[in-house]
């Protein structure tokens, strides 16, 4: 059997880096859409990036944008994918809210424009296209835990354009007998985690201040609950879903929910540094109330976490625990990551990044601020 060819948007993203090397181990040909950017923007996928002279190339990339459609069929005509992964987004929450347009261009018409090209280059028995859909689309909370059948009720622009997105996608299954299916996802992270979603943003800060390179996290709002797993388990459900007999929508979750406190609080456990909260709201602070870190120089009673209130969303999402039951029994899958074991990768691969600069500023050079 000649091997298969899958198409990823949003290759250089998280998911995208770790769907990449998945498929590469099964055999597949990957080709991946990467935005042209100033700067060079493929650093979770150089590793797996050959010289484009080289010969036998199973990975390639397509310079292209899901807000222009000719550029779309033109990769999808040339390419011929078997599988087309729809990861490309606008993918931040708090930022929706600043850029509700565009969020809506690529994340929902984007989606429209994909099953469209493959409609119009008569792809539709030949490919089969999976949705990065999301559980930000249950929002306000109607009942938990989250299933294949519980209400949506979105609270961003990200949501909403993420609701189309997911409609559209069953629609032109429906319509069209498309191979189309929506991977509902819930929160996953790694350490290729953008640095502006908030476990990233707290384990680099964690890693930061046992080094002594930070003195302090600010953080939005720490009650929110979120069902957190690890994005290398997620990435292999979204291939299961496009190997089922049938198209269908599932679920992709842990079980288990945990607030952005407890988070907080694990991370530093992580580097020996044991924190309490006082306070409430925006008063709320995180203090140092122990220690077995001999490196760590800010005496216990030190503040450490702070509440800003710019970090606060206009309309929030409280609670987010998945039912993955469905995706249990039929694909068969668990995931093999808990919140301990995904904690403790993050924060190492955080500690070994700043062990780097933290050697460079022992060195005397000037290391560049980072702060979100
Ligand atoms: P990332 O933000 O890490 O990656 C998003 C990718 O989309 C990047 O490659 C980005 O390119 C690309 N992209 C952004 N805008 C466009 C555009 N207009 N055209 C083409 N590509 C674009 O997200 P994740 O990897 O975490 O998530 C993957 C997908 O899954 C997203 O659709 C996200 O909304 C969804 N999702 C994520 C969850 C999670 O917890 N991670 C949970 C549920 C759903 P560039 O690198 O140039 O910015
Ligand atoms: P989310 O992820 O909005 O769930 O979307 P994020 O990590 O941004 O926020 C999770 C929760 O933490 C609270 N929070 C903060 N969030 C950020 N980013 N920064 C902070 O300082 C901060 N303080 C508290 C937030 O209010 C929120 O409640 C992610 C994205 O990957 C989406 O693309 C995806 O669809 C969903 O997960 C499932």
């Amino acid at each position: 059997m000649s091997k298969k060819i899958a198409l990823v948007t949003g290759i250089t993203g998280q998911d995208g880096a770790y769907l990449a090397d998945l498929l590469l181990s099964k055999g597949y040909e990957v080709h991946g859409i990467k935005r042209r950017s100033s700067l060079f923007n493929t650093e979770r996928i150089d590793h797996i990036y050959h010289d484009p002279h080289d010969e036998d190339q199973r990975f390639v990339l397509h310079y292209g944008d899901l807000s222009d459609s000719t550029n779309l069929i033109r990769i999808i005509q040339q390419v011929q994918p078997d599988e087309i992964y729809n990861l490309g987004a606008m993918s931040h929450v708090k930022v929706s809210f600043d850029t509700p347009e565009y969020t809506a261009n690529a994340d929902g018409i984007g989606t429209l424009r994909l099953l469209e090209a493959v409609r119009l280059l008569n792809l539709v028995k030949k490919t089969k296209i999976y949705q990065a859909s999301t559980s930000e689309l249950y929002g306000l909370v109607q009942a938990v835990p989250q299933s294949e059948t519980t209400p949506f009720y979105p609270r961003s622009p990200y949501a909403v354009a993420k609701l189309y997105a997911y409609w559209i996608t069953v629609n032109y299954r429906e319509a069209y007998n498309m191979f189309a299916c929506n991977g509902i996802l819930f929160n996953h992270e790694s350490p290729l985690r953008g640095e502006t979603f908030v476990t990233r943003k707290i384990t680099r800060a964690v890693a930061k201040i046992s080094m002594n390179l930070q003195s302090k996290l600010y953080l939005g709002n720490l009650d929110a609950q979120r069902d957190w797993g690890h994005a290398k388990d997620y990435v292999e459900a979204m291939y299961l879903i496009l190997q089922q007999e049938t198209p269908e929508d599932f679920v992709i979750a842990t079980g288990v929910t945990t607030t952005v406190r407890e988070f907080v609080r694990l991370a530093f456990a992580e580097v020996g540094i044991e924190i309490t909260f006082k306070g409430k709201g925006e008063n709320e602070k995180g203090y140092v109330s122990g220690s077995t870190n001999p490196d760590f120089l800010l005496p216990v009673g030190s503040e450490v976490v702070s509440v800003d209130s710019k970090y606060f969303r206009p309309t929030e999402v409280d609670l987010l625990i998945g039912d993955p039951t469905k995706s249990n029994e039929k694909l068969g899958w668990k995931p093999k990551y808990d919140l301990k074991a995904l904690v403790k990768e993050m924060v190492a691969a955080d500690v070994e990044l700043f062990q780097r600069e933290k050697l460079l500023k022992d060195s005397g050079y000037q290391i560049k601020n980072q702060f979100e």
